[in-house]
């Protein structure tokens, strides 16, 4: 499988999509559930990205946040197609798009793009993270007290979020600062390239992750579940780090 043909195939398909997100066309937003918006925007963009990598890949399965799964196949695209829909509604810059294409299981290629930022992120296994063309790295801090990590409150998971939210309340006392942005995909990919020590975030689904967690292991951090549960890919836990810190973060939180 030629992954760099994967990749470009991604990243054309988030480019046409975010050119789309850019012009904010009036849009219309259904409430899915509590708390949980859509646009005609997010729509419009998973079937642009699915229809544009289906041209190259006929051969291709997908996977998207609006549309489900289809047909399971070898080769699977991961679809997010804005990840920070809350941000997008409010025009707030942090939302993504989100593209992974996955190979029995293994993540090969993903792009994380942000068009209101102009920051496109991208990886393929085994041959690094880079941000708009530039390699990028996680960061080398290892004293707690000079992390900055993102975090989320758990809005849409009141057990849950009574189980975290105090165990945070106790760690970012050791810790420089928390972050929250509601983009779980630039999350990750702020870890890549070393803005951010760490990301932790319960209760995600694999189109929020895929590409990003690609993205963080090539730039040479860590990613895995929570304590003690499997990887984040299979229980949706997410737990990122620079690596130097990630017994740190690991041990601080818990959801047992
Ligand atoms: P979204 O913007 O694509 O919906 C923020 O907490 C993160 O949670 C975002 O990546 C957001 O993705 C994701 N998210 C949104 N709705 C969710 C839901 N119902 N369950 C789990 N994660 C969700
Ligand atoms: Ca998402």
């Amino acid at each position: 499988m030629d992954r760099q043909a994967k990749l470009g195939a991604a990243r054309e398909a988030a480019l046409k999509a975010g050119a789309m997100l850019l012009e904010r066309h009036s849009f219309h937003i259904e409430n899915k559930a509590a708390k949980d918006f859509v646009t005609d925007m997010d729509k419009a963009s998973e079937r642009m990205i699915i229809s544009s990598l289906r041209e190259r890949f006929p051969e291709d399965g997908f996977l998207g946040e609006e549309t489900g799964v289809g047909e399971k196949k070898d080769g699977m695209w991961i679809i997010d197609p804005i990840d920070g829909t809350t941000n997008f509604i409010k025009n707030i810059p942090l939302y993504t798009i989100s593209i992974a294409y996955m190979y029995r299981g293994e993540i090969e290629a993903g792009v994380v793009y942000a068009p209101a930022l102009n920051e496109m992120f991208t990886a393929v296994k085994g041959g690094g993270a880079f941000l708009n063309g530039h390699p990028i790295h996680v960061s080398d801090v290892d004293q707690p007290i000079q992390s900055v990590a993102a975090v989320s409150f758990v809005h849409r998971e009141p057990e849950v979020a009574r189980k975290v939210l105090p165990q945070l309340g106790e760690l970012v006392l050791k810790v420089n600062d928390f972050r929250r942005t509601g983009s779980a995909a630039f999350d990750l990919s702020c870890v890549a390239c070393g803005r951010l020590e760490a990301f932790f975030e319960p209760c995600l689904h694999i189109y929020d992750i895929a590409a990003g967690v690609l993205m963080v292991r090539e730039a040479g951090g860590r990613v895995t579940g929570w304590k003690n549960g499997p990887d984040c890919l299979i229980s949706g836990h997410v737990m990122a780090s620079n690596g130097l810190l990630h017994e740190f973060f690991l041990n601080s939180l818990s959801l047992e």
